[in-house]
């Protein structure tokens, strides 16, 4: 395999930027190897600079539902942008995607469109915050929502990659308002809510966890959640930047039955432009500024372009919700074959991540929570990531990160997929 451009193009990177990258994980450094440099990307395929073709289940890490260059995606932008790429100012298209979010779901009746999962997750627990008159929030360990000070306490995705559960850099008063609990583990919010009795403005938690490997909610903790944060006057907050519009149209509260006060969403809701978005009662969502009290702004926030992204990809989806059953059919096919192999695989719809267990645990090994995900066997997973990018499928370069599969992602491929993981991890398990 050539990637002789993809080399030098790293070789500059690394003098201009932090690791050469523009976000860690994509630095490969969990895999040992240096990223390729994508050319372009079509469907189900990535090209790198060197003309080598990958089969993605990144999908840059979640939006791409639709597979890369969706033709009516790349249509409206293209439109969006030959009509002028930023106002500043309001333009319809940012009234047609908050009413098409509070369409797909109808918990979120008040949006405020933003730029990145990172900042509408930061807004929402600022508004928590306001609307409560609380300081502290709980969020669990292994869940990441982006990068913001106060969330950077025992994150998931790529701090879990680095090994480095928190960040440098952070205020310590940051980190003492931001209480750490374990997931799927109701004792130990129990005990910090009642630790923490009457200051709790919001728990946070991603409803299906996506950024310690994939881990589902056990049966009744979600509900759980709900309860405890009713009875205490605290808001829940569901981290939808991945699972939003993901694991069905209406996402998490849709494909639990769970609703929560305050949600967060990110990736296929900008159809892969920078947009984001957190929204929900019109009482909560009054608080923000310029109605309210809590204030967030941004010069990019509802971006026209990115608007007419999210609103194709939205409409794509609400025209044909059968992709939902062909994605999750297709990941559940992936999860057979790695099961096949030996390896524990946890799975929510079409997001799914196969975890390579100590040796000693690789038969029916579980991994419920964030000490379960550390105890991975990382060299394995290293060398099953490269065998597979040698068959040209490109899966995320992290034990922590999900599997996503797209529609653009045939029965066909998804076959030649599963033949790619019994080839790649035979020499391990037999
Ligand atoms: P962004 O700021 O990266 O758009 O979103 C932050 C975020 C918030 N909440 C959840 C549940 C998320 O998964 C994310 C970002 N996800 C990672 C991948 N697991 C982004 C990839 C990266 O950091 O490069």
């Amino acid at each position: 395999m050539d990637k002789s451009r993809s080399e030098r193009l790293f070789e500059r990177a690394e003098k201009r930027m932090p690791g050469g990258v523009n976000s860690p994980v994509r630095a490969f450094r969990a895999v040992g190897r240096h990223p390729f440099f994508v050319e372009k990307a079509q469907g189900p395929w990535l090209i790198d600079v060197d003309g080598n073709k990958y089969l993605d289940y990144v999908c840059s890490w979640g939006p791409g539902i639709l597979g890369h260059a969706h033709p009516r995606v790349i249509e409206a932008v293209s439109r969006a942008c030959a009509r002028g790429l930023t106002f500043g100012a309001p333009a319809a298209g940012e009234v047609e995607l908050a009413e098409l979010i509070g369409v797909c779901v109808p918990d979120v009746e008040m949006v405020r469109l933003v730029s990145s999962g990172t900042e509408a997750v930061m807004s929402a627990v600022r508004v928590a915050r306001g609307f409560t008159g609380r300081e502290k929030i709980i969020k669990f360990a292994g869940n990441y929502h982006g990068h913001s000070d106060g969330l950077l306490v025992k994150a998931g995705s790529g701090l879990m990659t680095q090994s480095v559960p928190d960040s440098a850099g952070v205020p310590a008063g940051y980190a003492a308002s931001t209480l750490t609990a374990v997931y799927n583990d109701e004792e130990s919010v129990r005990r910090l809510m009642e630790e923490n009795r009457g200051e709790v403005a919001a728990i946070v938690v991603e409803p299906v966890a996506a950024n310690m490997g994939v881990v589902p909610p056990k049966k009744g903790f979600l509900e759980f959640l709900r309860r405890i944060t009713q009875e205490n006057d605290t808001l829940l907050l569901f981290d939808e930047v991945i699972t939003g519009f993901r694991l069905a149209l209406g996402g998490a509260s849709a494909y639990t039955g769970v609703h929560a006060d305050l949600y967060t969403f990110g990736k296929i809701v900008g159809g892969g432009m920078p947009l984001a978005a957190y929204g929900g009662s019109r009482d909560i969502m009054s608080c923000v500024a310029p109605l309210g009290n809590v204030y967030q702004a941004g010069t990019l926030s509802g971006n026209p372009a990115a608007v007419a992204a999210g609103i194709e990809t939205l409409k794509i989806l609400m025209e044909d919700t059968g992709i939902y059953e062909r994605i999750d059919r297709r990941a559940q096919r992936l999860e057979t074959a790695f099961r096949k192999e030996g390896l524990t695989v946890n799975r929510a719809g079409s997001l799914l991540s196969a975890f390579f267990m100590p040796d000693c645990e690789e038969q029916g090994g579980t991994v419920e929570n964030y000490e379960d995900a550390c105890r991975c066997d990382r060299k394995a997973f290293a060398d099953y990531f490269n065998s597979m990018l040698a068959k040209g499928i490109y899966v995320a370069p992290s034990q922590f990160e999900a599997l996503f599969v797209s529609d653009a992602h045939s029965d066909g491929l998804i076959e030649r997929t599963c033949g790619a993981i019994s080839e790649s991890l035979m020499k391990r398990y037999k």
